[in-house]
């Protein structure tokens, strides 16, 4: 559980909040996670919205509330959380109706869901390439001055590690872009996982078995990102496509997960350009 401690935070103020605050975005597939856990277990919170294309997750104010200058951030009671595996299982500890990590099976669940956090560069990598074109350097070298010297840089009172990933990832497409190698890698790394969880699917419902679990709401949003790509999931993984769509068709995920008409009609237009180029998901990743 990655429950900051005082020293890390420096926008002081949060910790006397009370009641259950989400700094969240839209668009961001870790905090459609944690939104829709929230929905089903009808907990009332405080939205706070952070513009990521606006890098205000960089500003002086949100990285003193999470050094890591990530969303989403839950505080609650003063309390405040980073991770959203770590923040959707304490919630599922505090609101345990309905339960979403079934007793006994904590290890396997932890397992399922560090699998998907580890994927989720990969995700970035494929989404920043077969969404809507966000230009070539995302975050300018000045946003990321102020990002390296912003907050406490601390987590749990040490110097923490994930930032400079997070300014690597940054420099690098700046200056390589999302090349058809880094595509191709992260979308073998969605196919072997996918392909895991379609064996699973073809025995069971839910992922964990006859009951929709934490791990159906995690790979549902990776789901759903990577067919907005392209990804030809119904194509390839047959009964993940089938436990899917009637999630999608949801209104408390669909809700989560919906984009601007804008945003639609610019990722229609990035897919057009690519088709007549073949340079989509598909051609590049040899799906
Ligand atoms: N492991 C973190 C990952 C959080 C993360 O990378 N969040 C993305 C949005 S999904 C973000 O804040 N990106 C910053 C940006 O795009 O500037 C978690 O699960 O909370």
């Amino acid at each position: 559980m990655v429950q900051l401690l005082e020293n890390d935070i420096r926008t002081r103020d949060v910790l006397d909040w009370k009641g259950v605050h989400l700094f969240h975005f839209q668009g961001s597939s870790c905090s459609q996670k944690t939104r829709i856990v929230l929905n089903l277990k009808r907990v009332e919170w405080t939205s706070y919205h952070i513009e990521l294309p606006k890098s205000e997750n960089l500003n002086e104010r949100y990285l003193g509330i999470n050094p890591r200058g990530l969303v989403p951030t839950l505080v609650i009671d003063g309390e405040v959380h980073i991770e959203s595996n770590d923040i959707v299982s304490l919630l599922d500890a505090r609101f345990p109706e309905p339960r979403l990590i079934p007793e006994g099976r904590e290890a396997e669940m932890a397992d399922l869901l560090r699998h998907e956090d580890d994927l989720h560069l990969d995700l970035r990598t494929i989404s920043f390439r077969f969404t809507q074109p966000r230009g070539r350097a995302p975050k300018s070298e000045e946003v990321l001055a102020d990002y390296r010297a912003g907050g406490s840089g601390t987590v749990l009172g040490k110097p923490d590690p994930n930032k400079a990933v997070e300014i690597d990832f940054w420099q690098r497409i700046a200056r390589d872009g999302i090349t058809d190698e880094a595509v191709r890698v992260s979308a073998g790394r969605f196919r072997e996982s996918f392909d895991d969880l379609d064996r699973r699917l073809g025995s069971a419902p839910y992922i964990m078995g006859e009951r929709l679990s934490m791990a159906d709401i995690a790979w549902f949003i990776y789901v759903n990102r990577l067919v907005r790509c392209g990804y030809p999931v119904e194509r390839l993984h047959p009964n993940l496509f089938a436990w899917f769509a009637p999630l999608r068709a949801r209104p408390d995920f669909a809700r989560e997960v919906e984009v601007s008409p804008e945003i639609q009609r610019a990722v229609e237009e990035n897919h057009r350009r690519q088709r007549e180029a073949g340079q989509t998901l598909v051609d590049v990743a040899g799906l």
